[in-house]
């Protein structure tokens, strides 16, 4: 596996895959707690990152609902708040390492991180603007626009946009203000952004604008030629948009091209999550797959979010190029797959990835 890393890094120690639009990753060999700082936390965003001034903000809900109303800043706050962790992972983490090439922000192992979130449920916005019956989803508009710049597309600028299934929006999903927190910066969605636990985080629409409740399927840019899918499940293929995270545990440390001491005991750690369920286990091979030993996990599962992870390696006596391998299961035994899902395009991806470190 290579690392391919030349890029340069920001002030905070983030790879900058691209400056305009911002898309920044972390390192995952700095992986060192389960909480993820702040000015660690990957950056992803398609279009110029928008200022926005909570005097001036407002969220919009409309559509299939008997009150549309809009909701400033400050009344914002004085609803009720909850606190919860969360997990984000982009549907394009990992896509460096498909073979072959493919177009797409180039990340590596470090599109990932993990951090608490507060704010508002869904559910209490959608219940003040009464939802009709017959609504079936939830549409978030981020306030950033632009043009796409791949084809086929939509001419002139469109707002990043996704839908929700009403089940999801009433289940679980959170409108945050605050990360690990501090109120939200502008790169990852000041004043209002979406967490939608457990899925991809093209889900997480920032810098929220607008709500429209509506009574037919969204097909929106961001959900049918972009962050979709071969979905398998019924007669017939059917492009469907990304949802929920596929289980994944990948090394941070030793990370590959590392080198080892021989005839010792050298720490392999990492993190493991899955969309729904839980983390039942993670193994690690030192031997391309031939056999397996459990890793040991780290403190108490806490749901929707990563669980690190360690194992203690005994290296062999002599020197030479080893690959390391960590496989992830979980509660509901579905395990990662060696191979990429050709159905998933550039997305989704979590087959295994072997980690090459150099015994000396
Ligand atoms: N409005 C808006 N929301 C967005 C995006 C965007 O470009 N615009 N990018 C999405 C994608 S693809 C990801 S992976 C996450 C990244 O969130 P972060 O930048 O806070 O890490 O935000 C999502 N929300
Ligand atoms: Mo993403």
């Amino acid at each position: 596996m290579k690392s391919a890393d030349n890029n340069p890094l920001t002030s905070d120690g983030l790879i900058v895959r691209e400056k305009e639009p911002l898309n920044l990753e972390m390192p995952f060999s700095t992986l060192s707690a389960f909480t993820t700082p702040n000015e660690s936390f990957y950056v992803r965003c398609h279009f110029p990152i928008p200022e926005i001034a909570a005097s001036e903000w407002q969220l919009k809900v409309e559509g299939e609902v008997e009150t549309p109303f809009s909701l400033s800043y400050e009344e914002l706050l004085e609803m009720e708040s909850r606190t919860i962790a969360a997990t984000l992972e982009c549907a394009g983490n990992n896509r460096i390492f498909l073979e072959p090439k493919v177009k797409g922000v180039q990340w590596g192992l470090g599109a990932i991180g993990n951090a608490s979130w507060t704010g508002v449920t869904l559910a209490a916005v959608l219940d003040r603007a009464k939802v009709k019956p017959g609504a079936i989803e939830v549409i978030l508009e981020g306030a950033d626009e632009g043009a796409v710049d791949k084809t086929p597309r939509p001419s002139g600028k469109i707002s990043f946009s996704r839908s929700l299934p009403l089940g999801k929006a009433y289940d679980d999903v959170l409108l945050a203000y605050e990360m690990n927190g501090e109120k939200l910066t502008a790169t990852h969605g000041f004043p209002l952004r979406a967490i939608v636990p457990g899925w991809y985080a093209m889900a997480t629409v920032k810098w929220l604008r607008r709500l429209i409740v509506s009574s037919r399927p969204f097909n929106g840019y961001y959900q049918s030629l972009d962050y979709s899918f071969w979905d398998r499940s019924g007669t017939l293929p059917t492009l469907a948009p990304l949802r929920e995270q596929q289980v994944k545990a990948e090394i941070a440390r030793p990370e590959d091209g590392e080198s080892v001491p021989a005839n010792s005991t050298v720490r392999v750690h990492g993190a493991a999550w899955c969309g729904e369920g839980e983390i039942a286990k993670v193994e690690v091979s030192a031997d391309a797959g031939a056999t397996w030993n459990a890793a040991h996990l780290l403190d108490a599962p806490v749901k929707n979010a990563w669980r690190l992870w360690v194992f203690d390696w005994r290296t062999p006596t002599k020197a030479g190029k080893q690959r390391l391998l960590a496989r992830a299961t979980d509660s509901r035994n579905r395990v990662q797959p060696f191979e990429h899902d050709p159905d998933r395009g550039t997305y989704m991806i979590n087959h295994v990835l072997p980690i090459e470190v150099e015994v000396i």
